[in-house]
Order: C-alpha cells, then structure tokens, then sequence
C-alpha cells in the first residue's frame, strides 16, 4: 500500500506513520533491572516445554491521573503507564494447542485446541482474559489457521487494584498471538481491537487501558481522545512524583455489575437529554454526542442536566413511561445483559459527574501545556474535585478510599483521587518530589499500619512511579 502512495503526498505521509508505529521492532536487550526476571521466566519455560521461548511479550498497568468514567462516553482521558507489567514467555505448539501457564500460585494451569476458544463470561478465570486478547487478533486479522502457543505468563500489578492487570494482561496476549502468527499490526489497531474483546469477558468499559498499553511513551504522561483514537505526550511537571496506594480493597470488574451499570446509567441519561431536547434520542449512546449536537462546551452541560434530567431517581417503570416502550424493548435499546434487573437509575448525577470530569481533564491537560508559575495547585486542585465528584456523583468510591486520599493530603499531597474503575483499588497522589520520602512514612503509618491485612500489602501497593513504555516484544538473548 505504502509503495503506491505518491511521495510527499498526504497518503504516503499516512502510511509511513503506520509503518512506524507497526510492531515490532523486535528489542534484543531487556532492560538491565528486569534481566533476572526474564531468566527466570525463560527456565520455568524451559522446565515445562522443554525448549527455550520463542520470543517475550510485555504490556504494562497503567495508573489514570484524571478522567475518570468518562471513555465510555466518548471523552478524553490522562494517563501513564506503570514500570509494573504482565510479561509472557512464548514459543510454538506443534500440537495447535494453546497450552497457559502462570508463575502465580493462584492461577491455574489452561490448554485448548486453537480452534475451540471458548470464553465464558460469567466465570472470569484468568486465563479468560488471555483468551479475549488471543480471540481478538485471530479474528480481527481473520486468521483461519491460527498456531500452537506455549506461553508461561508473570504479572507486577496489582490485581484488582484498578491498575488495569486485567487489560494489560488482554493487550499482552494479543501482542504474542500477533508475533507467534507472524504478523504486524499498527498499535492504533491493536488497541481498538483489544478494547472490542475484552468485552468477550463481560465488562463493557471504555478504551483508556488498551489505548495506553499500546501507546505509551517513556517519560510522559498521555492525553487520549477517542473516535478517532489518538494520542498527545504530557509532560508532567518538574518537581513532583506520582505515588500510588491502595486502599487494599479489592474490586472485580468482571465479577460485579458496578462498572457495566454506569455505562448504562449513562448511556440512559443521553438519551433522556436527547429525547427532552428534541433529538433522535434512540441515536444518541454516549453523553459527549448529545453535548456536541447541543453545541455547547461540557463543562456548560451542567444547565442541560439541571433542565433535562429530575434530581432524584429514575424507576424503570419511569424510563419506560418517558421513552413509551416495554419493560423488554427499554432491555434491548439500553440495558447489558448482566443489569437488566436494575431498578433505580441516578441519571442526574452520573451525567453531572461525566461532564465536569471531562471539563476537568481539559483543563488539566492545558495547564500541564502551558506550565504558568505555580501551575501544580491548580493540577492538584483539579484531581481532589475529581475524587469529590467519583464520590459524590459517581458513588464509584467506598469509605477506605475516601479514607485513604484523607491521609494522603494530610502527608502532604498536592492532590489525590481514587484511580481506576473505584469501589475499592488504589489512590493516585501528586506529591512533592523533595516530600517524598516524609509523604510515603507518613502513608505507611497512617493508613497501612491500621490493620494486619493493610501491613501485608505495603510493600507491593505503595509505591512511587515514573512514566513507563508502553507494550513491546523482546528477543531472548543475553540473559
Ligand atoms: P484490574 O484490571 O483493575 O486489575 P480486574 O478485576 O478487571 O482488575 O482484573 C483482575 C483480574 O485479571 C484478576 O482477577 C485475574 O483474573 C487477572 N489477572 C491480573 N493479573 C494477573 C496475572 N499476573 N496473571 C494472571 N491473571 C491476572
Ligand atoms: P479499571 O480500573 O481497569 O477497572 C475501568 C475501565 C476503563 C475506565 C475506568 C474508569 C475497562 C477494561 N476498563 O478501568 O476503560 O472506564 O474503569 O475510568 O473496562
């Protein structure tokens, strides 16, 4: 395609993009702090097939600065990527078996025929997630014959912890279906393709954690938009580390119907500020193309929510009434398959939330551009109105993560908010780099030495974190 493209022109200009942004390059050297690790995942491979791994895969978590809830309504959002990541070791199958294993204790062992991937929506086993990003690229590249994997898999994040272990884990897998087929896929499709199939696992979020798998850049924070996808480097201010905790409450997206049933609350929120306003309402899906057809800037649809929607709950019966259909065909047009049996829907506030989060991030995004004096309280600021909103609005919080930012901005944080999905998982806190040292003690006394469980966990969900790269493919050489 490249090739007929004429030279210079806005086409070719076009392909060579993707060209560059297509994986691999393959990397010969792992990193020097992550060579034990990859050896020792290179001999467990060993053990177990009896063969040196073919090539690695990694995918990182990610930690969400601001934006949050908001993807799924078509709005942008800001995050980076973590050091912590999920790392495949990967070689052929002669027998067209994908054969899974895991360093973790507590997943267990998984073989399939790869023509009979099955995934079951309503039992979210690890190897599920592997399955969703494996389904993923065999179908979105239309593989007919797709090869054996042996794979062993090792993981750093947190689980549950609304670091994204679980997209991380779709992305890794898609990345070594790809490589073992011998194929190149931009990382634009990529993600798209892996934010399509994790919905095989029955959540139906946004596309912020596939998008920043594939996408991240080293040292940078990221603005991503959607429809269409694309991306622009935030430079985090000097001066200041980000820190993550974690309220040590564990939250399983998959398992729960919290997430899916926002997603709906929303959707049915659209559609009632459409339908008010004399729009098509049964076009209108997400709240940012009701706010774009109103033409009006997001952080102005407050008056459009105060106006439109009522403040206290909708019933069902309600909606039915408003829209004039059944019980069966309001299922069809608005609800997923795990929250038809709500009955209690909090348009106003969800919606509030949705349009000033998507205002907030904005302006932290152009705050972070302009870099004026003192630019970091206002950063700060926007992220404690973020967590407010999740809280007040959203109900996405749960008392120990409101617990937990309450002592981060005791020990000094600029700003702190619930990351992530919420009900439980971590707290991400702009600190101070020259408090550092005195905000992580201050954290481990105030909140971690509370209870046995919280002391059990300090170690691995207290940490500081730098901007990570993103997804790549490593040779197993030198180690
Ligand atoms: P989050 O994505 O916020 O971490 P989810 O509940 O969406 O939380 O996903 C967590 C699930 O991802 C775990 O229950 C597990 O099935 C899977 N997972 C996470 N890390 C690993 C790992 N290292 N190995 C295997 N599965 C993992
Ligand atoms: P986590 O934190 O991974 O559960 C979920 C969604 C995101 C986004 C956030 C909330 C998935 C895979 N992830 O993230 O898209 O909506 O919640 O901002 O659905």
């Amino acid at each position: 395609m490249a090739s007929k493209a004429k030279s210079g022109s806005k086409a070719a200009k076009a392909a060579e993009k993707a060209n560059i942004d297509r994986f691999p390059p393959i990397l010969k050297q792992v990193p020097d702090n992550q060579k034990q690790r990859y050896a020792a995942l290179q001999e467990t491979f060993q053990k177990r097939f009896g063969t040196k791994p073919a090539f690695f895969a990694r995918a990182p978590g990610r930690v969400n600065l601001i934006g949050e809830h908001v993807d799924y309504c078509g709005y942008s959002v800001l995050p980076m990527a973590l050091q912590q990541d999920i790392v495949m070791a990967v070689g052929p199958n002669p027998d067209k078996k994908l054969d899974l294993v895991n360093t973790g204790d507590h997943y267990d062992d998984f073989t399939t025929d790869v023509q009979h991937v099955e995934i079951d929506d309503t039992r979210p086993h690890w190897h599920q997630y592997f399955l969703c990003g494996y389904r993923g690229v065999v179908e979105g590249e239309k593989i007919s014959e797709p090869v054996g994997m042996n794979v062993v898999t090792d993981g750093t994040i947190p689980a549950r912890a609304g670091l994204s272990s679980s997209s991380a884990l779709v992305c890794c897998a898609a990345l070594a279906t790809m490589h073992s087929n011998g194929l190149k896929i931009s990382k634009v499709k990529l993600a798209t393709d892996c934010m399509e199939c994790e919905k095989y696992i029955g959540t139906h979020g946004g596309g912020m954690d596939q998008a920043i798998c594939f996408l991240a850049k080293e040292g940078m924070a990221m603005h991503i938009e959607f429809h269409p996808l694309c991306t622009s480097d935030v430079k985090i201010p000097n001066g200041v580390t980000f820190v993550i905790a974690s309220s040590c409450v564990e939250m399983n997206k998959a398992a729960a119907t919290h997430c899916n049933f926002r997603v709906v609350e929303t959707r049915i929120a659209a559609q009632v500020i459409a339908k008010t306003e004399g729009l098509d309402w049964r076009k209108y899906r997400v709240l940012r193309h009701v706010q774009e057809a109103l033409d009006t800037p997001p952080a102005e649809m407050r008056a459009f929510c105060n106006k439109d929607i009522h403040s206290n709950a909708w019933t069902k019966n309600e909606l039915c009434t408003f829209f004039g259909l059944t019980n069966e065909e309001l299922n069809e047009e608005s609800m997923s398959k795990n929250t038809i049996n709500e009955n209690v829907f909090e348009l106003h506030d969800r919606a509030r939330h949705v349009y000033g989060e998507a205002g907030r991030t904005i302006k932290f995004k152009k705050t972070c551009d302009e870099a004026k004096k003192n630019y970091e309280e206002t950063l700060g600021i926007l992220m404690d109105t973020s967590h407010e909103s999740c809280r007040e609005l959203y109900k996405c919080s749960v008392d120990e993560l409101d617990e937990l930012v309450e002592v981060c901005r005791n020990a000094g944080s600029l700003g702190s908010r619930l990351t992530g999905a919420g009900w439980g998982g971590c707290v991400v806190s702009m600190v101070p780099t020259k408090k550092l040292k005195e905000f992580i003690s201050k954290v481990r006394t105030d909140f971690y030495s509370k209870t046995p469980e919280r002391q059990a966990q300090v170690d691995h969900t207290l940490f500081a974190t730098k901007p990570g790269p993103g997804a790549r493919i490593y040779e197993p050489t030198n180690l």
